[in-house]
């Protein structure tokens, strides 16, 4: 088994001590929320970053809804911390004085505690489906278009690792995630995951481009400019592409952020670049670095964002 404590990334139970740790010190800044609990019962964390409640501009992070990417957990959790630790100081503090971020780090952490344990490798949630099988792919089963591929990429197959579970929004932990955003109405959403170095843009689930042009250039054009920045801190391409041009998905997180809330929305394909360069399992020495090149790339999210014209 692996011992997640000693690998130098979160657990589950290290993740709460942080978040909660992060919200008691910024007491004027920050409020742990409870989003919802997953299937065995854990609670799902948001930490809300902004001076004030109730402002139009808001800005959602997403962090492992795929259980064996650890690292999408971490670059969420060093972006809360790198917010809070600098709210003094402008581009942050002009953020957080005009709008909020809400950063939930861990969307499945039954599945995330399942691969420290034995299964390094699992990808879905623990719900036991009726089959004997078990886990939902969490980003198959948001409701935008949901179910309406038939593809291995996206299975109506229980025991699949990519089932995207009997009916749109079955999993506590997508509701959670459905609730939130159907409360704030984010203005831009970035979902993590890892890997292949990519800044994924809607549509997912058909090879169609979005049809409102501006919306189009704009996903585009954030995308470019994601990928430049990225590649200007330690060298690494990050290919910015039409999520559907990776492979065909229905119910993903993003198709569905923009497709009902009109959200800019991003999936980001974190280290490495490919398998052989360790796929989902890379030494802990690599947060660092992975989190240095991103946060430019979160950083120009968050101020086009958070000024984007309402709409
Ligand atoms: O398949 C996924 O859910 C994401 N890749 S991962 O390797 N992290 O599992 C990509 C989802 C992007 N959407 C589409 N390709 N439609
Ligand atoms: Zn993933």
């Amino acid at each position: 088994a692996t011992d997640a404590a000693a690998t130098g990334y979160h657990t589950v139970a290290s993740l709460e001590e942080d978040v909660r740790r992060l919200a008691e010190e910024h007491p004027e800044i920050a409020e742990l929320h409870e989003i919802g609990r997953s299937v065995e019962g854990r609670p799902l964390w948001a930490l809300r970053i902004g001076e004030r409640r109730g402002s139009t501009r808001k800005v959602a992070v997403l962090g492992c809804h795929h259980a064996r990417e650890w690292l999408a957990v971490e670059v969420p959790h060093l972006l809360a911390e790198h917010l809070l630790e600098n709210s003094s100081s402008d581009p942050v503090q002009r953020w957080l004085q005009q709008g909020e971020v809400w950063v939930a780090p861990m969307v499945n952490p039954d599945g995330h505690e399942y691969t420290r344990t034995d299964h390094r490798l699992w990808r879905k949630n623990r719900r036991p489906n009726r089959d004997g099988s078990v886990g939902v792919d969490p980003n198959r089963n948001y409701g935008y278009m949901w179910g309406s591929l038939d593809v291995s990429t996206s299975s109506h197959v229980p025991s699949d690792a990519t089932y995207v579970g009997p009916r749109a929004f079955s999993e506590p932990e997508v509701r959670a995630v459905r609730d939130l955003v159907a409360r704030e109405r984010f203005s831009g959403v970035l979902s993590y995951h890892s890997y292949s170095q990519l800044i994924l843009y809607p549509w997912g689930y058909t090879a169609e481009r979005i049809a409102d042009q501006s919306d189009f250039a704009e996903h585009r054009d954030l995308a470019q400019e994601m990928e430049q920045l990225i590649r200007k801190v330690h060298g690494r391409t990050y290919v910015a592409q039409q999520s559907s041009e990776l492979y065909p998905t229905a119910g993903d997180t993003t198709d569905w952020t923009y497709g009902e809330y009109d959200a800019v929305s991003f999936t980001i394909e974190l280290r490495p670049a490919s398998a052989e360069e360790g796929g989902f399992i890379l030494p802990s020495s690599e947060i660092r670095p992975c989190w240095e090149e991103n946060r430019p790339a979160a950083f120009e999210f968050i101020e086009r964002v958070l000024e984007r014209p309402e709409h």
